[in-house]
């Protein structure tokens, strides 16, 4: 069995990582000639799961990433219902400013069972969602008020507990779709105080934002929605490019 957790800690350690997100609900129209653009792309992970409760058939396009690719599937939930047996990993997702304890440790719960009977390797994601200049599908869905742009000790301190705490990763989310994406500034001052990997996502539009996203200190950046309505695919490699240095 892959350990991608360790995979991906490598990448971390030695150059900036590059995710794509697809979204069941937004499945490329010509999904196999995405797939393959982006394995010439070296894409490192593709997230797979969206902001909706809606049940998806998951292990389908789990297996259609699987058989085309050699890239790692990793599920990123909005719920215990977007879970496949396909998939190598799970973001085990905890939305660590939320009011509502179901999104702090409920959900996480209530998937033990799923994750341990399909011997799911999970990797402990702290979610932390910052104001992009609209209402995110994720805001929507949980009701969860983000942290403001400004606000840089509150996701710093939230970033800081997420390590003490033992998570592995941090997820720091502009949302699918974000005006903005994650300011530069909140990314550098968050690198200083800790160690682990650092992932951001919502709003990437240009690969010059996600260079200055690894610059700034993330580690891995989330392509979702621009690939998702633009068929321009020499922009694949152009992100590889901007991302993987
Ligand atoms: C959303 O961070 C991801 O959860 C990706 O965002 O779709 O805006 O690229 P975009």
């Amino acid at each position: 069995m892959p350990n991608i957790y360790k995979k991906l800690k490598t990448i971390a350690k030695t150059r900036g990582g590059y995710f794509i997100l697809i979204d069941p609900e937004k499945i490329p129209d010509n999904l196999s000639k995405f797939l393959s653009h982006a394995m010439d792309a070296n894409v490192d992970a593709f997230l797979i799961g969206g902001s909706t409760l809606k049940q998806f058939d998951l292990n389908e396009l789990s297996l259609k990433i699987k058989k085309e690719t050699s890239i790692p599937v990793l599920i990123f939930p909005s719920g215990t219902h977007q879970i496949s047996q396909y998939a190598d990993a799970i973001l085990y997702l905890s939305f660590l400013q939320s009011h509502d304890p179901y999104f702090i440790i409920g959900a996480q719960v209530e998937a033990v069972p799923i994750v341990r009977n399909l011997k799911l390797e999970t990797i402990s994601t702290a979610y932390l969602l910052i104001d992009s200049g609209n209402v995110s599908s994720a805001q929507r869905l949980t009701n969860v008020k983000p942290f403001s742009r400004n606000d840089v000790s509150a996701v710093t301190n939230y970033s800081i507990a997420a390590e003490i705490l033992g998570f592995q990763f941090l997820y720091l989310e502009g949302g699918s779709g974000a005006k903005f994406s994650i300011p530069n500034n909140i990314i550098a001052f968050i690198r200083k105080e800790i160690t682990i990997p650092i992932i951001v996502g919502g709003g990437i539009k240009k690969p010059e934002d996600a260079r200055e996203k690894i610059n700034s200190g993330a580690n891995f950046v989330v392509i979702g929605n621009l690939f998702e309505n633009n068929n321009s695919y020499s922009l694949f490699k152009e992100f590889a490019e901007a991302i993987h240095i």
